[in-house]
């Protein structure tokens, strides 16, 4: 069965343009913004502008380019954040999909985390 991606979602509005987000970067094929309820001093979500429920319908079904764009665009935002391991010191990327990892927006994302130790992956 194919993944189910729901149009209304928060962050699909966000990518009309319907609601307002504080954008760091982008490309042609992914957005990163701060996170509304940041866990850490560096709290960015970069998400693709296609329409990908999670993590795996992402890795699975997107194009190439997709895939490099998304991917490049998140090693901006680390470095331009100061938290990538050339100059930084280093920060936490996790993706939640699906009920048992508690997935809250159904457009895959990828939390970067960082500007302070992240403690045990957990906690
Ligand atoms: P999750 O991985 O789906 O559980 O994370 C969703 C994140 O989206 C969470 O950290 C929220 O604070 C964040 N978020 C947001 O940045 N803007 C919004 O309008 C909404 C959620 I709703």
């Amino acid at each position: 069965m194919a993944y189910q991606y729901d149009d209304n979602n928060i962050f699909a509005r966000i990518l009309r343009g319907e609601i307002p987000n504080d954008t760091v970067a982008e490309n042609d094929y992914a957005l990163a913004f701060r996170d509304i309820a940041p866990k850490a001093p560096t709290h960015v979500l970069v998400i693709p502008k296609g329409k990908y429920v999670s993590f795996d319908d992402f890795a699975a079904n997107a194009s190439e380019a997709e895939i490099m764009g998304f991917m490049r665009l998140s090693a901006q935002v680390a470095k331009a954040e100061g938290v990538s391991l050339e100059g930084g010191n280093g920060f936490r990327a996790i993706t939640n999909a699906g009920s048992d990892g508690v997935q809250e927006v159904p457009h895959f994302h990828l939390h970067i985390m960082g500007g302070r130790n992240m403690g045990p992956m957990l906690a």
